[in-house]
């Protein structure tokens, strides 16, 4: 399709954009679901730039039948005119085949950003099938075609007929390339979710989304920024404080930019977000650190000074006191962020700690002076939370001297597995006495432990720190995993490297992975982080005819068997349960490792259960009916 005047630049292009194509992890971080997403943000920063600049209010995120995506924005659109110092080539040309040539010519803000943000739209094209350009712009609309990363069809120019009420501004339509990434199927809820977030923390911008696969669409526009982020996460909880605390700050001498937005409800869970740049420090870091000690100074300080520790005027909270039932958004904006972790997603510049820890304080000071009520009730909410704290320390060491709790045995229920080699070892967290006693009969003894749970795991959303510690399952969970939890957690520790859920393929069962995941995402997250956390697939249906039996996952599959073994004589049992198949079945299905099907959890599906699990138990009626309705397909095919 190569246009042949074109073969010369095409070679030279490939050359420059041939490193992204060898090594895409190190421009994207991997080329799993996450790198595959990671193309559209990329896009999307871009416009988000533009708007940044003050050129464009409007972004519109569509995912095509065709498996492609495009981003539509109403910025200055990428500039076309032919640049000198290139041979000659158009801007647009540049932008999207030179490396680190996008979109940054006149960019000195503080939005320069590190990590894996802002590597450039010609990244996304050279790990495209296809990319074309759409360009509005001066009455004209040029357009540019690619094949990963080459020209296929060069610049052209027409009048423009203005369309979707876009009359400039940019479109990139991209097909990610199949053999470069492990999946190339977009997820509608991942990528919702983002511009969500993106909305949130630049105020103003309206980001439109659309799924042309099953006509999802949402619109975000928050002129509110953080403060409607922080009115979001509340849900439906009740407030200690009525209005949301907002704080925007700088240190202009080291261009650090921090803007805080807070609000305590009557709930134990904290709930906060941390942002730099705009990218999701899901864990956390400097800027997080300085934040925390801020708080608890500041507090600690109003409640001392405002005489707020009625009589016990040597108290002093400390910081998860200060944190229970708090629901917070930090945005801070630097200049060299350093990435590190996992995952890398937590901040590592260490300066970044006490310049944020001081201008919380100031900040934070100069509002409580002015809110008195507002500290009283925070200083009340976190005197509770301290009593509770000192309740459950005396349980635990009742518990200790008592000596059954933690390193003192493992726990009854549990049916270990004779391997003591945590990577070789996997535990299945089992619903229910009848299941857990099939999976121990089919089980491999050498490698798979079994702990049944009864019942339904405690929501930790809805129970203090000090209840969830106290309740048996959990409890048992802990110590058969054998790493501790918060901040005496040591992965060195974990009995088992595969830690899988093991649940009906109903809706209960979907609730109950749903709380395990929020328990894991809450209290054990490095244990998602290192990928040890996996969903079983238990099947939906046996399909047998004489002496053949195939097990279905799904109703397709169902189907498909059912043809395949002719109408006569098919037997089809769809399973209610774990507790229907024998030790046996349940080996050949769910267990055996040459056989079965596991999820391995990541900490996107991980944060999103934890906002799943929020909106399905938290008070918040609409947002429960809404999600409710958004997901009923995926429940009805749970539970027929
Ligand atoms: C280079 C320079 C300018 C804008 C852009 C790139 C630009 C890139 C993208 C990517 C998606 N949407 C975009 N919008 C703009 C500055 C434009 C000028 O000076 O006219």
């Amino acid at each position: 399709m190569a246009d042949n005047n074109y073969d010369a630049s095409h070679i030279t292009i490939l050359e420059g954009l041939e490193p992204v194509r060898e090594r895409p992890a190190m421009y994207i971080g991997s080329t799993d679901i996450r790198g595959l997403h990671h193309l559209v943000y990329e896009v999307v920063d871009n416009a988000i730039d533009e708007a940044l600049a003050g050129y464009c209010n409007h972004i519109k995120v569509t995912i095509r039948k065709d498996g492609s995506c495009s981003v539509q924005d109403n910025g200055r659109g990428i500039p076309v005119d032919a640049m000198a110092d290139q041979d000659g080539k158009s801007a647009l040309e540049v932008v999207l085949t030179v490396l680190h040539a996008g979109g940054k010519f006149d960019k000195n803000t503080y939005q320069v950003s590190g990590g894996l943000h802002g590597v450039g739209v010609s990244v996304v094209n050279a790990l495209s099938e296809t990319l074309t350009a759409e360009v509005y712009r001066d009455g004209n609309i040029y357009e540019m075609s690619f094949a990963r990363g080459g020209v296929t069809k060069p610049l052209t120019a027409r009048k423009n007929a203005s369309r979707d009420g876009f009359d400039r501004g940019t479109i990139i339509t991209f097909k990610p390339d199949a053999t470069i990434f492990e999946t190339v199927t977009f997820d509608y809820d991942i990528l919702s979710y983002r511009m969500r977030e993106l909305a949130f923390l630049n105020t103003g911008i309206k980001i439109e989304i659309h799924d042309e696969r099953n006509d999802f669409n949402d619109v975000f526009h928050y002129e509110g920024g953080i403060r409607e982020f922080v009115k979001y996460l509340m849900g439906g909880k009740e407030p200690v404080h009525p209005d949301v605390i907002y704080l925007n700050t700088k240190d202009e001498a080291n261009k650090v930019e921090a803007e805080v937005a807070l609000q305590y409800s009557l709930t134990y869970s904290e709930n906060v977000m941390t942002f730099v740049n705009s990218v999701n420090t899901r864990e956390g870091g400097t800027h997080l650190e300085g934040f925390r000690s801020a708080l608890t100074r500041t507090i600690n300080k109003f409640g001392k000074e405002n005489n707020l520790f009625k009589g016990n005027s040597d108290v002093t909270l400390k910081g998860e006191d200060v944190r229970e039932g708090l629901n917070a958004v930090i945005s801070i904006k630097i200049a060299n962020p350093q990435f590190e972790g996992q995952t890398k997603m937590r901040l590592g510049n260490s300066n970044v700690k006490g310049i944020v820890d001081s201008l919380v304080y100031q900040s934070l000071s100069e509002y409580f002076e002015e809110n008195p009520k507002v500290i009283a009730a925070i200083v009340e909410k976190a005197l509770t939370a301290a009593r509770a704290r000192e309740a459950a320390r005396k349980a635990k060491e009742l518990a200790r001297r008592k000596g059954n709790l933690e390193g003192s045995g493992l726990p009854g229920k549990l049916a270990d597995c004779s391997e003591r080699d945590p990577a070789k070892s996997e535990i299945y967290i089992v619903e229910g006495d009848s299941a857990g006693g099939s999976a121990k009969q089919g089980r491999s003894r050498l490698t798979q432990a079994i702990l049944p749970l009864r019942g339904k795991v405690l929501n930790v959303e809805k129970a203090s720190q000090h209840k969830i510690l106290k309740n048996a399952e959990i409890q048992t969970l802990i110590s058969a995993i054998g790493c501790g939890i918060g901040e005496n957690f040591d992965i060195s520790k974990a009995r088992y490297h595969h830690i899988i859920m093991m649940a009906d393929a109903d809706v209960d069962g979907a609730h109950i992975c749903t709380l395990l995941l929020t328990f894991f995402y809450r209290y054990m997250p490095q244990l998602i982080e290192s990928g040890f956390v996996y969903i079983a697939q238990p099947p939906l249906y046996r399909v047998a005819k004489g002496n053949k039996e195939v097990y279905a996952y799904n109703e397709d599959e169902m189907r498909r068997l059912q043809n395949e073994f002719g109408d006569k004589g098919v037997a089809v049992q769809r399973y209610k349960g774990l507790g229907e198949m024998n030790a046996d079945q349940l080996w050949h299905t769910t267990m055996n490792p040459e056989s079965r099907i596991l999820k391995q959890v990541n900490i996107i599906d991980a944060s999103y259960a934890d906002e799943i699990f929020s909106k399905l138990m938290g008070d918040d009626v609409d947002s429960r009916r809404e999600f409710i309705y958004r997901h009923g397909k995926e429940v009805t095919n749970l539970d027929i």
